[in-house]
């Protein structure tokens, strides 16, 4: 019955934004209808307008996953990406690192089932080797995330990544100043995107303001996305923000109380490897701001 072209959007603006034909020619569109949402990373289906070259974007296909966050102020959830098969998220020992940030988005990369990646970028500088964040970094690898230590500025360095990163569609999240545009203009000939120098002490800089959609060499689809300064994921249920702790969810089995929230029950098995360093306590601490948070926006 429908007539429609399949398309991959590969930025989105509001009512606007540019897919990518099943021939691979990127095209700009508008949106057909004013209940029509779509993201970076939705596949949808188009139809040509009568004269011009744009599309208009008359259905979204159903979406495999998406990343979503909750703002803070309004408790409303807002979709940001959709059919992501691997988070990576970017972190550097430069600008000072943000770990909650960090934290969050892979909460939010094991609630949507997408595969965590850890990326340290600007392995080139001195600061990569300051001991408080290799601490950090190697209390995530503790935990069984997978950790690839890149630079930008060292294509061979970012092999490994590209190997990691397959025929799949990721996105790349972060603090905003850690490298992400960057890593896209090394990875991507020609991408071509705006990157900022960090500009000590001035807060609130953004170099990517939308998330964009890059195709890669091998065939992967790597997303772009705007700096944050903090991410609270969309969380459906409590137990999903322990499944982002995978070194607290391995604990739980041995607390008291099989409902145990590891806040301040007894007997609570996570509380104490906690305490004894064998969980790292500020991964723990990550927890107990995320579990806070969650029941103040769901108490709205
Ligand atoms: N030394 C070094 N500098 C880097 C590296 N990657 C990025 N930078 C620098 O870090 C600064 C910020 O880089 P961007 O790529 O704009 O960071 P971003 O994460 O895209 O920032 P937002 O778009 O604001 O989220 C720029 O001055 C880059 O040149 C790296 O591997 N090594
Ligand atoms: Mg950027
Ligand atoms: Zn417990």
């Amino acid at each position: 019955m429908s007539s429609g072209n399949s398309g991959l959007v590969i930025a989105a603006y509001g009512r606007r934004g540019r897919l990518e034909t099943a021939a691979g020619k990127a095209l700009p569109f508008l949106l057909r209808g004013r209940r029509l949402r779509v993201v970076c990373g939705d596949r949808v289906q188009w139809e040509a307008q009568s004269h011009g070259h744009t599309a208009i974007v008359t259905a979204v296909e159903p979406r495999r996953n998406s990343l979503a966050r909750t703002d803070p102020a309004s408790g409303r959830q807002e979709i940001l990406a959709a059919n992501v098969d691997c988070i990576c998220v970017v972190v550097a020992a430069e600008p000072a690192p943000d770990w909650f940030v960090a934290d969050r988005f892979l909460v939010a990369a094991a609630a949507m089932a997408a595969r965590p990646l850890l990326i340290s970028n600007k392995q080139d500088l001195p600061s990569a080797d300051d001991p408080a964040y290799a601490a950090e970094l190697a209390a995530y690898m503790r935990a069984g995330y997978d950790l690839l230590r890149v630079s930008a500025h060292d294509v061979a360095s970012l092999q490994p990544l590209l190997s990691a990163l397959d025929a799949r569609q990721a996105m790349l999240v972060g603090q905003s100043g850690v490298g992400k545009s960057s890593l896209i203009n090394a990875l991507v000939p020609g991408a071509d995107q705006a990157t900022r120098a960090l500009s000590r002490g001035r807060e609130g800089r953004h170099a990517t303001t939308a998330s964009i959609m890059h195709r890669l060499a091998g065939g992967a689809r790597l997303i772009d996305s705007p700096g944050v300064r903090d991410f609270l994921p969309a969380i459906g249920h409590e137990v999903e923000i322990q499944s982002g702790f995978p070194e607290i969810a391995a604990h739980a089995g041995q607390c008291r109380f099989r409902d145990c929230r590891h806040l301040h029950e007894p007997g609570c098995a996570v509380r104490e490897a906690a305490a004894t360093g064998e969980i790292w306590p500020r991964r723990y601490e990550s927890y107990r701001r995320l579990l806070r948070q969650q029941q103040a926006a769901g108490a709205r």
